[in-house]
């Protein structure tokens, strides 16, 4: 039995459609669902697993499969519907899961056979079970499942292909930002793997760096920074320590044992949600433990970057409580913060979320005709109405950002010090070029963003199709 597992790319902004430029190498990650499912399919299955970011795929390598499993976030979902019908037509059953598929199953049930909600490990085996005694049913509810369960994932699948390989190592997240989905996904609670588990499963990966996806590695309480420690120390003790980078909230700074330990065990720089330079910003996306007890975030940052830890601060730009020159804003605090890196991303009511339900009671979404529009669910587009900015402003304010914080001066600025923090070249070629992608990804967005104001006279409405879909075909033979 011949299993594709297929990670759709995203029609709009696809890696596949910049890879001119040799900076994608840092732009394509290993979709870890895939690779999950691959572990937990039975080994009488042979699996291939397709990541259309990786390039066009070569229709002509690729024989007739038995079954197809299509993952989608919700910008993909539009191609992932396309990559199903192309199957359907062919009388290949397909079924689809994810996040996108879990919040609006009923759509997607339009174009699967059969659709998995929530994680996947407590039904995939029972699906394909079903499946091969022509008993497929339409709808697997996985739910969240105890955290023994979580499975590792196949990491030789795909190797070689990426720069990053990548872990998971907690579900969940007890805090419930209003634009995230993950609490609606996998619950408002961490679910720690085993520690033995997550240093076997490190020793299994190929790649030379690794990100850890969890949402928040280190957890807000006690007992969850405990638990960090330990996994970083059983790391150090096993000799598990090859650089890697991670999510986590700016509590890092807190605890300069865990900052040590994590450092020991690889640890080369932090995601971290600063979402907005105002107070007004933080309350109105329920993100006040950023500043609980007047914390000082520059202090905070310098005390992880003095452990040769990189922050890279993602805000969030169109909220309610922002104004014209948020743009400026954002790249003051940036600055002021002294963080290496800065990653801006425009206000999206993601489905699933509180932000969604609000803005759809409002009437708010203005990219609203799906499934096609949710290709505009990348968080680089504005989709609905914003308070105080039309279309344009919103995007000349991005452009803004860009234009500041990401001038070569600056860029020059923090590389040095960054040199200064890590004293490692390796350390500083990496800042560099990362800070380098983000440049050209701002440059990327600007095109795409004058081109929709010029195609639309300023109004940015209706989100107008750039023409860059095409309908490709993915076996040999297909027209
Ligand atoms: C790592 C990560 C990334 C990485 C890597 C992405 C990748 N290729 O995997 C990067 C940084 C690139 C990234 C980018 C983005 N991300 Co992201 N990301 C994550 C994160 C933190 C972890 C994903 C992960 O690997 N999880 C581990 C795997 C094992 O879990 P899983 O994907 O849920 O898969 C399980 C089930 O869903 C199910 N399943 C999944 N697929 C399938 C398919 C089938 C057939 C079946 C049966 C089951 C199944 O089974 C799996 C095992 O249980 C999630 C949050 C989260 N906790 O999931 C956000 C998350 C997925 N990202 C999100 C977003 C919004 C984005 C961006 C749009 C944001 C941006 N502009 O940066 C981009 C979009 C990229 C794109 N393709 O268009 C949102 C998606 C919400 C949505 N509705 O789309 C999430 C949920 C976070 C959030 N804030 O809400 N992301
Ligand atoms: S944005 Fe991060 S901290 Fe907020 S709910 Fe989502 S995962 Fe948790």
């Amino acid at each position: 039995m011949l299993l594709y597992l297929i990670n759709p790319d995203n029609p709009v902004v696809s890696i596949t459609k910049v890879r001119s430029s040799r900076l994608n190498k840092y732009r394509t990650w290993k979709p870890l669902s895939l690779m999950v499912l691959a572990r937990l399919t039975p080994a009488e299955w042979s699996i291939e697993v397709i990541d259309e970011n990786l390039g066009p795929v070569d229709h002509q390598r690729y024989p007739r499969p038995d079954l197809v499993g299509i993952t989608a976030f919700t910008s993909q979902a539009p191609r992932a519907y396309e990559i199903a019908s192309t199957f359907r037509e062919l009388n290949v059953p397909v079924v689809m899961g994810g996040i996108h598929a879990t919040m609006r199953l009923e759509e997607a049930l339009q174009y699967a056979d059969a659709v998995v909600t929530g994680e996947a490990e407590a039904v995939w085996q029972q699906l394909l079970e079903d499946f091969q005694r022509g008993a497929l049913h339409r709808v697997y509810r996985g739910g969240m499942g105890p955290p023994s369960r979580i499975a590792p994932a196949r990491h030789d699948m795909l190797a070689g292909r990426y720069y990053l390989g990548s872990i998971q190592t907690t579900r969940g997240c007890p805090l419930s930002c209003v634009f995230c989905s993950v609490t609606a996904f996998n619950g408002g609670k961490f679910r720690h793997r085993c520690v033995d588990d997550v240093v076997a499963e490190l020793g299994e990966i190929r790649e030379k760096k690794i990100l850890f996806v969890d949402d928040n590695l280190i957890g807000t309480r006690r007992d969850h920074l405990a638990r960090s420690k330990e996994l970083f120390r059983a790391m150090i003790s096993a000799g598990r320590t090859r650089p890697w980078i991670c999510q986590a909230t700016v509590n890092f700074a807190d605890d300069d044992e865990l900052l040590a330990l994590a450092a020991k065990a690889g640890c080369e720089g932090v995601y971290i949600g600063f979402e907005s330079p105002t107070p007004e910003g933080l309350a109105a996306v329920h993100k006040m433990f950023n500043i609980k007890d007047n914390r000082d975030l520059a202090a905070s940052v310098r005390r992880i970057q003095r452990h040769g830890i990189q922050v890279v601060g993602s805000f969030i730009m169109g909220l309610d409580t922002d104004r014209r020159g948020i743009g400026e804003l954002i790249a003051q605090a940036a600055d002021r913060y002294g963080i290496d890196m800065a990653s801006v991303l425009i206000l999206t009511p993601l489905p699933g979320t509180q932000l969604y339900a609000d803005m759809e009671r409002d009437g708010r979404i203005i990219a609203n005709n799906y499934p096609e529009d949710w290709q505009y669910y990348t968080l680089g587009y504005p989709v609905a109405q914003y308070h105080n900015f039309t279309w344009a402003e919103l995007v000349e304010e991005m452009t803004r950002f860009g234009n500041l914080f990401y001038s070569y001066p600056k860029i020059a600025r923090r590389v040095v010090r960054i040199a200064r923090h890590t004293r490692s070249p390796m350390k500083v070629l990496v800042g560099f070029v990362m800070n380098l992608t983000q440049r050209s990804s701002h440059r990327f967005h600007e095109r795409i963003y004058a081109r929709r104001i010029r195609s639309t006279a300023g109004a940015g409405l209706p989100l107008a199709d750039t023409g860059e879909r095409t309908r490709r075909p993915l076996l040999a033979g297909q027209p």
